[in-house]
C-alpha cells in the first residue's frame, strides 16, 4: 500500500472489543463498516481456537469491503488468516518480526506512547505508530499515561511514519487528534460499549469525514455465479427428470408424491464453530429426508433456499453444498433447484419430495390399543452430544458423531414397510415428544417401559460423569432420527432379526385419562432452541 493510501486507511481505524458484554466482535465489524470505518483491526486479550472462524469472518468482510484487515499482537494468526497487516505492542514480537514473517506487502504498526518509546523503536519495518492514551480510557488496564492532544501532537510531529491516536477517543475529541496531526483516530468502547452503537459509530466517521456504507459487499455477491457453482453438486447419477438451472424443476410424473419441508438455522438447529459446513449441508438433508424414511417415500428431490450471511465465502458455501452432495449421493436423491439470498445468519430452508409407497402411507393416527411401541435404535445419544458440545467436552466422539451426522433410517423404513407397520414418524423432538404425537393421534394411551437400561455405554458414562439421568436422556433427548413405530408385538418378533437394534419402548393401551404414562420424573419433549445453552 502506497504510504498516502495507508494515510488514508488510518482515518476511521476501529479494534474489535474482546469484553464478553459488548455485541460479537463480527457484529462490531459490520456496525463500524457501515459507518465508513476505513481500516479494522481484531484485537482479543483472550484468544482462543475456536475464535479462529470469527477472525476469518471479520477478515472476509473487510476484504469485500476493501478495508485494511489487521490481527493485534499475533503475528502467526495474522500469517495464518492472511490479514493485511498486524499491530505490535512494546512486549509483542519485535516490528522486523512481524515484516519477515508476513512480507514487503503487510502494513506493520507498532505502539508508541511517549517520546522515549518512540526514540527506542526500531521504526524501519513499520508503517504507522499507534499513540495514547490520548484520553483516560477504561480498556486497556495497562494502559501508560495519558497524553492529550498536545502530547499526542509531540509525538506526530517527531515520528517519520503516519500515527493513529488512540485511547478514550469519542466523536467529541475526535477533531482535536486530527488537528494535533494524528492521520487517524483508533476507537473501541465508544462504539462496542454506547447504548446505540451504530449512532456512535456514525458520529464518528462524520468527524473522521468518512462516508457511511449504505450497502456492505459480500463475498458471494455475484448470486448468479455462485449458483452455477453450487449446481456443480448436483449428484450427476441419478436419472430423475428434471431441469436444474430452469426457472422451474420438471419432475416427471411422481407416484404418490409425498412432500416435506425443514429449516436449519445457525444458533438454533447447528453452529459453525462446533460443525464443519459439509457437516451442516450433510445433516441439513438427513434431517429433511428422515420425515420421507418414516413416510416409506423414496426421495426424488430436494430443493433448498440458502441464506448467507455476507462473511461467508463462496468456498464456505461450496463445502456446505459438497456436504449436500454426499447426503444426496447416500441418499439417492436429486438437487431439483434452490435460492441464495443474504441475510444475517446461515440458514438453509429445504423441502423434499419423495414417491411413496404404493400400498402404504404410515400415519401417527394408526397406533392401535394392544400394539407395542418400538424405536428403531439407539436414543439419546445425540441429545447427550449437544450437551458434550456446549460443556467443550471432546471426550464423548460417538455422542457428539450423532449429533453432528446422524443418518436417516431408510433401511429401517423398508424393514417396516415390509412388514406392514402402519403407525411410524421419526424421533426428532424426542421419545416422549413424539410418543404423545402417536398417543394423541390414535387416540391411545401410551405406558412406558423402565428404559434405564437401554442406555448405551458412552451414554452411561457421560450420565455418570456429568450426573445425569440416563433414562432422561432417552426420553427428552432429541435429534437421534430413529424411528418410532407401533404395531402387533408378533410383527415386532419378526422385525428383530432383521433390525437388531431395536427395542421397545412401552405399549399401546385404550385411552385412559392421561396420553403418556410412566414417564420418568422431570421429562419434557425436546425443542430446538438456542444451542448455546
Ligand atoms: N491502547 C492504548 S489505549 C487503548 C489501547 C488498545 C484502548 C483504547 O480503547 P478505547 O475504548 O477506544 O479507549
Ligand atoms: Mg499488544
Amino acid at each position: 500500500m502506497f504510504p498516502e493510501q495507508l494515510k488514508e486507511a488510518l482515518r476511521f481505524y476501529f479494534i474489535t472489543d474482546d469484553n464478553p458484554e459488548a455485541i460479537s466482535p463480527l457484529k462490531q465489524t459490520r456496525i463500524a463498516l457501515q459507518a465508513g470505518a476505513t481500516m479494522v483491526q481484531y484485537r482479543n486479550k483472550a484468544f482462543e481456537p475456536h475464535h479462529y472462524q470469527e477472525v476469518e469472518a471479520i477478515r472476509t468482510l473487510c476484504r469485500c469491503n476493501d478495508v485494511p484487515f489487521i490481527v493485534n499482537d499475533d503475528i502467526v494468526l495474522a500469517k495464518a488468516v492472511e490479514a493485511d497487516g498486524v499491530h505490535v505492542g512494546q512486549a509483542d514480537d519485535s516490528p522486523m518480526q512481524a515484516r519477515i514473517l508476513l512480507g514487503d506487502q503487510a502494513i506493520i504498526g507498532v505502539s508508541v506512547s511517549n517520546m522515549d518509546e518512540l526514540r527506542n523503536t526500531d521504526l524501519t519495518p513499520c508503517d504507522y505508530i499507534g499513540t495514547g492514551p490520548v484520553f483516560a480510557t477504561a480498556t486497556k488496564a495497562d494502559a501508560k499515561t495519558v497524553l492529550g492532544p498536545a502530547g499526542m501532537g509531540e509525538i506526530a510531529q517527531a515520528a517519520p511514519v503516519p500515527l493513529v491516536a488512540i485511547g478514550g477517543i469519542k466523536h467529541t475529541n475526535a477533531g482535536d487528534c486530527f488537528e494535533h496531526g494524528a492521520a487517524g483516530v483508533a476507537v473501541i468502547s465508544s462504539i462496542t460499549r454506547a447504548d446505540h452503537p451504530q449512532q456512535a459509530a456514525l458520529m464518528i466517521g462524520r468527524q473522521c469525514a468518512c462516508t457511511p456504507r449504505k450497502h456492505l459487499e459480500s463475498s458471494w455477491n455475484d448470486e448468479f455465479s455462485l449458483i452455477k457453482k453450487l449446481s456443480e453438486y448436483a449428484p450427476s447419477d441419478f436419472n430423475h427428470p428434471m431441469l436444474l438451472g430452469d426457472d422451474a424443476a420438471l419432475l416427471h410424473q411422481i407416484q404418490r408424491p409425498v412432500i416435506t419441508t425443514d429449516v436449519q438455522r445457525e444458533g438454533v438447529h447447528f453452529r459453525s464453530d462446533w460443525q464443519t459446513p459439509a457437516q451442516i449441508g450433510f445433516k441439513a438433508v438427513t434431517v429433511t429426508l428422515s420425515d420421507l424414511a418414516a413416510s416409506y417415500a423414496a426421495p426424488v428431490a430436494l430443493f433448498i433456499n440458502l441464506t448467507l450471511p455476507n462473511t461467508i465465502t463462496d468456498n464456505t458455501a461450496e463445502v456446505l453444498y459438497s456436504g449436500v452432495h454426499q447426503a444426496l449421493t447416500h441418499y439417492g436423491c436429486a438437487l431439483g433447484g434452490g435460492n441464495i439470498s443474504t441475510g444475517s445468519e446461515l440458514a438453509l430452508d429445504l423441502f423434499a419430495i419423495g414417491r411413496g409407497n404404493p400400498e402404504l402411507f404410515p400415519m401417527r393416527n394408526a397406533a392401535r390399543a394392544g400394539d407395542g411401541l418400538y424405536c428403531t435404535g439407539q436414543l439419546g445419544l445425540a441429545g447427550a452430544g449437544l450437551k458434550a458440545l456446549q460443556k467443550k467436552d471432546n471426550a464423548f466422539a460417538g455422542l457428539i458423531a450423532k449429533f453432528k451426522s446422524p443418518l436417516a433410517r431408510f433401511d429401517a423404513a423398508e424393514v417396516l414397510a415390509r412388514h406392514n407397520v402402519r403407525c411410524v414418524m421419526d424421533i426428532s423432538d424426542g421419545l416422549a415428544g413424539d410418543a404423545a404425537h402417536i398417543a394423541e393421534a390414535s387416540g391411545v394411551s401410551i405406558v412406558f417401559d423402565d428404559l434405564s437400561t437401554k442406555a448405551n455405554p458412552e451414554l452411561t458414562a457421560f450420565c455418570r460423569k456429568y450426573d445425569y439421568r440416563p433414562e432422561k436422556m432417552i426420553f427428552s433427548g432429541g435429534e437421534d432420527y430413529e424411528l418410532l413405530f407401533a404395531c402387533p408385538p408378533a410383527v415386532f418378533a419378526q422385525i428383530k432379526s432383521a433390525l437388531p437394534a431395536a427395542f421397545q419402548a412401552g405399549r399401546c393401551i385404550e385411552y385412559d385419562q392421561k396420553l403418556l404414562k410412566n414417564l420418568p420424573d422431570g421429562v419434557a419433549s425436546w425443542q430446538h432452541g438456542k444451542l448455546s445453552s
